[in-house]
Formats: structure tokens, sequence, C-alpha cells
């Protein structure tokens, strides 16, 4: 009897290079991006050019900076941006680079200031931007010239939005329009971080954000499983045998949901845009399983003060997935931020954000490690599958596999990913 390879067999040696804009442009609708998408300078460079300098890209809450003078820092691949609370309350983006010899600004990830001073030659800059002060200058010298260079930021319901390009996707402000009657309610403007994680993943950025739009991996879950429904895109007739019970509580947890958001005003239904649009967003209210309230092991709630003065804490969560790196759950005792930047293409930082009622007290209303453990026991499970998935794809064997139904939004990511990269390879 004669054998045959299997048709998915790798070949013995690799295709001669193909340029990057030929894979772009090569890529199989449905399959996962062949290997230098994930493995290569090249296009991580293409990904910061094509994706994190045009984009709309989320970096922090308001509430980690709720006083005027405080800042954040955000590293950007190449660049690195502040943002500052200003005399107004308002919250300003500005380049960390200073207008005189280019000196970065400020170095810490956080903290608060009266004003800018650049350390070099001690340029001072208000948290508006001006420049207020540069010694020794000669007289036709004009300090409105050299105010610090701003970046467009957008806050949306307590969440801050940058974008590093000339002109940014012009649709953010519609999608801000449209979701944020879903999140006000949970009053995150007047939130505060009880908790702020990062996790640095070894595995490229793209991995870790197609790892979070499926749930076909929640096995691997057990922690988030017993409250999260893992139902992920799954239709009546798709539900697999081992989900089928869940499937039935879900059903039950669902109807009462719907009829608590009817009676209480808070939209509900699904909105769906995650790859037709510039600013991709996916929106949606869901039941919890178990007490139903939160993002914990027995479903209740993590912190007795809720954020708002919701007349039940049995709201289950409101999930939101924007494009290209962030998500966000929120329930009614706390919300969660995600937020994804590049480092290297195997490196990528996850940082986790837990905000609560500014009026919750630590060790009264909540314990942290109650209030953390599911989401921070799911990232680290999470960053042990992204790891070998890098590991699997930098082997000369890998090949693009193909995407299951519950993975949908896999393909709406990459999809969403490869439309940014021919818009910016053809000019
Ligand atoms: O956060 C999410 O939306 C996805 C879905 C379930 C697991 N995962 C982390
Ligand atoms: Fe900032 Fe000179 S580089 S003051
Ligand atoms: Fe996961």
């Amino acid at each position: 009897m004669t054998t045959r390879a299997p048709a998915t067999s790798a070949p013995a040696t690799r295709a001669p290079a193909t340029s990057a804009a030929d894979l772009v442009h090569q890529r199989v609708v449905g399959h996962s991006l062949d290997a230098p998408f994930y493995v290569s300078e090249e296009f991580l460079a293409l990904d910061i050019a094509a994706v994190f300098a045009r984009s709309w890209i989320f970096v922090a809450a308001e509430a980690e900076l709720p006083e005027p003078g405080d800042y954040v820092t955000v590293t950007i691949g190449p660049y690195s941006v502040i943002l500052v609370r200003d005399d107004e309350e308002d919250v300003r983006a500005f380049h960390n680079v200073c207008r005189h010899r280019g000196a970065r600004l400020l170095h810490e990830p956080h903290g608060s200031v009266g004003n800018i001073v650049c350390g070099y030659h001690h340029w001072t800059y208000g948290v508006d931007g001006t420049l207020l002060h540069a010694e020794s200058q000669s007289p036709d010298f004009d300090p409105t010239c050299f105010g610090l260079r701003t970046v467009h930021v957008r806050t949306l319901a307590g969440l801050v939005f940058v974008s590093l390009a000339a002109r940014p996707p012009a649709d953010f402000d519609e999608v801000a329009d449209r979701v944020e009657p879903y999140l006000a309610p949970h009053n995150l403007r007047r939130a505060k971080v009880a908790r702020q994680i990062d996790l640095v993943e070894e595995a490229n950025w793209k991995l870790t954000m197609e790892n979070n739009r499926e749930c076909y991996h929640c096995a691997g879950h057990p922690e988030l499983q017993r409250c999260y429904f893992p139902l992920y895109n799954f239709t009546a007739d798709e539900v697999p045998p081992a989900l089928r019970a869940t499937y039935e509580r879900f059903l039950a947890a669902d109807a009462d949901a719907r009829a608590t958001y009817e009676s209480l005003g808070l939209p509900y239904e699904t909105i769906e845009e995650l790859d037709t649009r510039p600013t991709g967003f996916r929106v949606q209210r869901e039941p919890l399983d178990l007490a139903g309230e939160s993002f914990t092991t027995d479903g209740r709630v993590a912190v007795r003060r809720l954020l708002a003065d919701f007349p039940t804490a049995r709201l289950g969560h409101l999930g939101l997935h924007t494009q290209p790196n962030a998500w966000f759950h929120l329930a009614s005792d706390h919300a969660v931020t995600f937020a994804v930047l590049p480092l290297a293409p195997d490196r990528t930082l996850v940082r986790t954000t837990w905000l609560v009622h500014a009026d919750a007290v630590e060790g009264v209303d909540y314990d942290p490690d109650t209030l953390t453990r599911v989401w921070n026991t799911t990232n680290e499970q999470d960053a042990v599958l992204v790891a070998r998935a890098q590991r699997g794809i930098s082997s000369p064997a890998y090949l693009p596999g193909p995407y299951s139904p519950t993975e949908s939004q896999v393909e709406d990511f990459v999809n969403w990913y490869i439309t940014r990269l021919k818009e910016h390879l053809e000019g």
C-alpha cells in the first residue's frame, strides 16, 4: 500500500521570501495569517505605521488621572504620549518630546506635575502644552511657536482614546455617540482605579487580540467559566454537547436579564460593526452565570459599593470590544479595561485596570484579591496559550489554519487589520 502525505503536510523547504505587500494581498480569508505577520520586525513596523499610528487606540481610563496635573505616559511603538488632566479638568494628549532639542520629558508611567519641565535645559510647559519658560533666548524667540505637539484625544464615558494620525478616523464620534448610552450608566467618569496589572505576553499583539476574540479555548479558563457563559457566537444548533446544559441556563438567565434591562432602561441589544469601519467595535449586554452579578467565582459582587445607584446588582455584564487593541467588561460593581500594546514582534503588553466607585474603600467594600482573581487568572492562562501559539508559528512547519464558526470575531479582527494594511500600502 502506498501512503500519501496529507495535503497539509509542511513543505520540506520554505518558498522564497515574499514581500510584505504580497503577503497582505494573498491573505486567505477565514485562515490565520502567514508566519511573517506574527514574527517579523518588518510587520511590527508596518503594524505601527498602518494601525497604531492611524487608528483610535485605547490607552487609559480617565480614573487614572483624576486631578489637574495628573498624568500617564503611554508607549506606542517608538512614540511616547503624555496624557495629562489640565486645569479645566479636560484630558489632553501631547507627544512626550521636548520642542527644544527633543529630550523625552516625563519618564514615569504616571504621576502628578504643576508644569512639565524638561530635565535637559529646563524648558517649561504648562499642562495645556504651552511653552511658559525657556531661559536665555534671543529677543526674537517666539514661545508660541514651541508648544508641545498635540495628539488627538477623545474620552468616551471615562475611557481615553488617542490617535497619532494627522487626520484620525472620522467615525470615532459616531461610534462614541452609539456606545455612550451603554457605558454611561456605569459612571466610569466617577470611578477610581482599584488595581492595575501589566502583563507582558511572549506573543505578537495580534495573537493576543485574536485570542480575546473567541471562546473556543475557554475550557482553559475554569475560574472565568464559573461566572461567564462561554457561548461565544454559538447559535442554538451549534452549541456543542458539552455546553448544552450551560446553554439552557444561559437562555433562562438571558430572559431574566433582558427583563431587568428593559425595566431599568439600559440599552442591551448587540451592535456589531467589527470590520466594517475604521473604528470597529462591538457592544453587548448579557447575563452572567451563578449569582449573575459580577466576575467572581460565585458570581456575587466583589465590591459592596456599586458603580452607580443600581436597584439590583444582578446586571450581568456589558462587553465592549474595540479595534485594534482593547476590550472592556462592565458589571454593576466594577469595570475592567484591557489595553494591548505591542513591544516587539513577540512581546506584547496587556494592561488590565480594575475600576470601582470612587468612594469604595479597600478592605471595607472590597478585597483586591477577590476583585482581581477571575480576570487576572484568565489573563495568565491566556498568556500561556498565546505564547504557545507564538512558538508554534515560529516553526518553519507552520501553515495558516482555518477558523471555526465560533471564531468569526477572529476573522473580523484579521479582516479589519488586513483592510488597514491595504489602505496604508496603497497610500
Ligand atoms: O474578554 C473576552 O471578551 C473574551 C471572551 C471570553 C474570553 N475572552 C477573554
Ligand atoms: Fe528640552 Fe533642551 S531638550 S530643554
Ligand atoms: Fe482566554
